[in-house]
């Protein structure tokens, strides 16, 4: 049981209005909301010991290198990676999967074949037909189904010996479906294919481990699991970053530089160029910590309730569709009032402050498998409320009423 005034009370945004109206935030997967804990830690560092890292001899910089570190630690222990340096810090899930596309130019040859589902977000789409303009690699899709779930038989299909990297989501953005991922590394292992997961969905519900999966590479954003925009993280095998060839050149990545040759540091340093966003990785620790106090079993078993108690409430309103009827899905739920546009829904929901996401989502093939510009998209996190479903759904209501 989440005690959940205690949960709200640490999150001082949710004590704000809009329009005149308690904030209902229901735009979770676009970025989740920021404890007090998180903040603390933002606002100690920049007050305390904001310096540059793995640099100076000077107190501030070794206390914050010693932070950043151990935050590193902390990404390690809640993935499971086997070590600290297969996590590479990034800006983001964006900024990890370009790493990946990037280091895969110079191993991949024409007629290499790469799957993708069709459940992607355009950052999973479009840096894999970058790569393949630059390679002569074919993009190759598994397709899916009216429920949104991905029909695993053609998957089989598409796999071969020329497969050398497949990709998916864990959790699609745009629906909620939690994609069987175990299935989909193990046959893509089964053909000497390496598979990226893209968890930016899933972490905020899930905890995902990594050796468990036996994942080559998983990749996540700090703002969707209660830490800072502008950070992430890539985990990658050991084996596989050594391998692929450094993103960018500059500071902190190389061993030694002189004109005519220069070496690249070790891992995890030869993908982290530059000085690093050193505040996000600390509180994208500290936000790991805040979401492991609360536990991943409670916070799965709360928004899974959210989200039959919204589909229910939902589905009775006439002419309401919902997309993404999985049987395995969570606390998304992507809909549409029949004959009216997502925008307008979303336009006056705002007017009730009630924050909800309109649109493609970033993930335009899907809309367009349904042949819609668009969905209304209400995602639940662990600090909302049945009570905030309700005013959801009278919202809901009212825009019907006011734009038939
Ligand atoms: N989806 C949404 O509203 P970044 O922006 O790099 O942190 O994450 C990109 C990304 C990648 N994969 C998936 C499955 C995602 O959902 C997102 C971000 C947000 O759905 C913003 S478009």
């Amino acid at each position: 049981m989440l005690d959940l005034k205690k949960i709200r009370a640490d999150f001082p945004i949710l004590k704000r209005e809009v329009n005149g109206k308690p904030l209902v935030y229901f735009d979770n997967a676009a970025t989740s909301q920021t404890p007090q804990q998180v903040i603390d830690v933002i606002i100690d560092y920049y007050s305390n010991y904001n310096a540059n890292i793995h640099r100076g001899v000077h107190a501030l910089s070794q206390e914050a290198t010693d932070k950043y570190e151990a935050a590193r630690h902390t990404i390690q222990k809640h993935f499971n990676a086997k070590h600290a340096h297969e996590i590479i810090y990034t800006s983001g899930t964006t900024h990890s999967i370009n790493l990946i596309a990037n280091g895969f130019a110079s191993l991949l040859k024409k007629g290499d074949e790469i799957i993708v589902s069709a459940l992607e977000h355009h950052s999973n789409i479009v840096p894999w037909q970058m790569l393949c303009e630059k390679t002569g690699a074919i993009l190759k899709v598994i397709p899916m189904n009216q429920d949104g779930e991905l029909v695993m038989h053609e998957y089989d299909n598409l796999l071969n010996e020329n497969t050398k990297l497949v990709f998916t989501n864990h959790i699609s953005n745009a629906l909620g479906t939690i994609n069987p991922i175990e299935e989909i590394i193990n046959k893509a292992h089964q053909v000497g294919a390496a598979v990226l997961i893209d968890g930016a969905q899933a972490c905020p519900h899930v905890k995902p481990d990594v050796q468990d999966l036996d994942v080559d590479f998983y990749v996540a954003s700090a703002h969707k699991m209660c830490g800072p925009t502008g950070v992430g993280m890539l985990y990658g095998k050991e084996e596989w970053l050594n391998k692929l060839p450094p993103y960018q050149g500059g500071g902190e990545m190389i061993a030694e530089v002189s004109f005519t040759k220069t070496t690249y540091a070790g891992l995890p340093h030869k993908f982290e160029a530059g000085t690093p966003n050193i505040c996000g990785g600390i509180a994208f620790g500290a936000a790991i910590d805040y979401m492991n106090t609360i536990g991943f079993d409670a916070i799965a078993k709360y928004e899974h309730e959210l989200l039959e108690y919204a589909t229910k409430a939902l589905i009775e309103i006439e002419g309401l569709k919902i997309y993404g009827t999985a049987n395995n899905k969570t606390s998304v739920v992507s809909f549409n009032l029949e004959g009216i546009h997502p925008y307008d829904v979303g336009t006056i929901l705002d007017k009730l402050g009630i924050a909800v996401r309109t649109g493609h989502h970033c993930a335009q093939p899907i809309m367009d498998f349904f042949k819609i510009p668009g969905t209304v998209r209400a995602s639940f996190a662990f600090y909302n409320t049945k009570e905030e479903i309700d005013a959801l759904v009278s919202g809901v209501k009212k825009a019907k009423m006011m734009l038939s």
